[in-house]
């Protein structure tokens, strides 16, 4: 697909919404802007829908293209990111009502719900939005480099996820010809955080313990704890990767008190050991390496239940 091909459809027609995936993240949230800022750049006054944007993008100048509400008819759904039409959440309505869809995204899985598919298996959707614009390079900005850029990123872990490849890299040099600034990016992406985040990772790490030959690492914060300084859920959100990063430990387990004996437990892993299997044993679940769950009960007791499946599978 080339850019052409977009700005021919959408120039037939007044209302242009972009939208992708419920929970947006980094390289969702890049594509939509970069796309809206590049088609406003050739006149077309297309709109970006999307639900919960975390407050970390809004350094993003495509910000700006971002709506509230819709209350009109849609003429043209561009989906950005997105594997099916579920996953569009609320929006999925208002693709439901537009005259003409478009689908452009790169996951494997992808089923090419729209009236126009582009699917390819590449590191990111930012990635394939840099290749749409190859007859069009004239038309990049600053502005789009870093919503480009903070996609890339986010979607390799900073260049570190196997989906990497020779071409992104070439990419990403392009993109930082236009005067970026990638340290703030990557900063802002992957490591600031607040003071209350800090403290309460620090916490945390306190707590932490070794378990089974320092093969298993496990680390609890009670209500009491969370209360005493006022910390949130959201503080704690890097907590388990924190823990996952110790050298030869096999898995790393977070179990935060959310009520009354009552505990969500975040698990990781760094090779051999499933954690998404461990979690559905408590009714959770997951991916492989990274996976959930929650418990009721006593916590020394939670811990070694805990403790127990793992060593199963590390005996296994
Ligand atoms: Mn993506």
């Amino acid at each position: 697909m080339k850019l052409q091909e977009i700005i021919e459809i959408c120039d037939k027609h007044k209302n242009i919404i972009i939208s992708g995936h419920i929970h947006p993240d980094g390289d969702c949230i890049g594509a939509c802007y970069a796309l809206a800022t590049i088609l406003h750049k050739r006149g077309i006054n297309a709109s970006v829908v999307l639900e919960d944007v975390p407050d970390t993008y809004d350094y993003l100048d495509g910000s700006k293209f971002l709506l509230e509400t819709i209350k009109e008819d849609i003429d043209v759904f561009i989906s950005l990111d997105c594997g099916d039409k579920d996953r569009l959440g609320i929006n999925a309505k208002l693709f439901d009502s537009a005259k003409t869809t478009i689908n452009i995204d790169h996951h494997i899985s992808n089923t090419k719900f729209a009236d126009k598919n582009y699917v390819l298996d590449v590191s990111s959707t930012c990635e394939m939005i840099f290749e749409i614009m190859k007859d069009n390079m004239d038309l990049l900005d600053k502005g789009i480099c870093e919503s480009l850029y903070t996609g890339i990123i986010y979607d390799t872990g900073a260049f570190k996820h196997s989906n990497t490849t020779k071409r992104t890299h070439e990419i990403a040099g392009e993109l930082i010809k236009y005067d970026i600034d990638f340290t703030d990016i990557t900063n802002r992406v992957f490591y600031y955080k607040t003071f209350k985040a800090l403290k309460v990772t620090g916490k945390a790490i306190d707590n932490a313990q070794l378990f089974h030959n320092d093969m298993i690492i496990i680390t609890t914060l009670t209500m009491q704890e969370l209360k005493e300084n006022n910390y949130s859920k959201k503080d704690t959100e890097a907590i388990v990767q924190i823990l996952n990063e110790v050298i030869n430990t096999e898995c790393a387990v977070f179990i935060m008190e959310t009520e009354e004996n009552t505990y969500k437990v975040s698990l990781r892993s760094k090779n051999k050991i499933n954690v998404c299997e461990i979690a559905k044993t408590f009714g959770g679940g997951g991916h492989i390496k990274a996976s959930g769950c929650t418990i009721s009960g006593n916590l020394s007791e939670i811990k070694d239940q805990l403790i127990n499946q793992i060593i199963m599978q590390i005996e296994e």
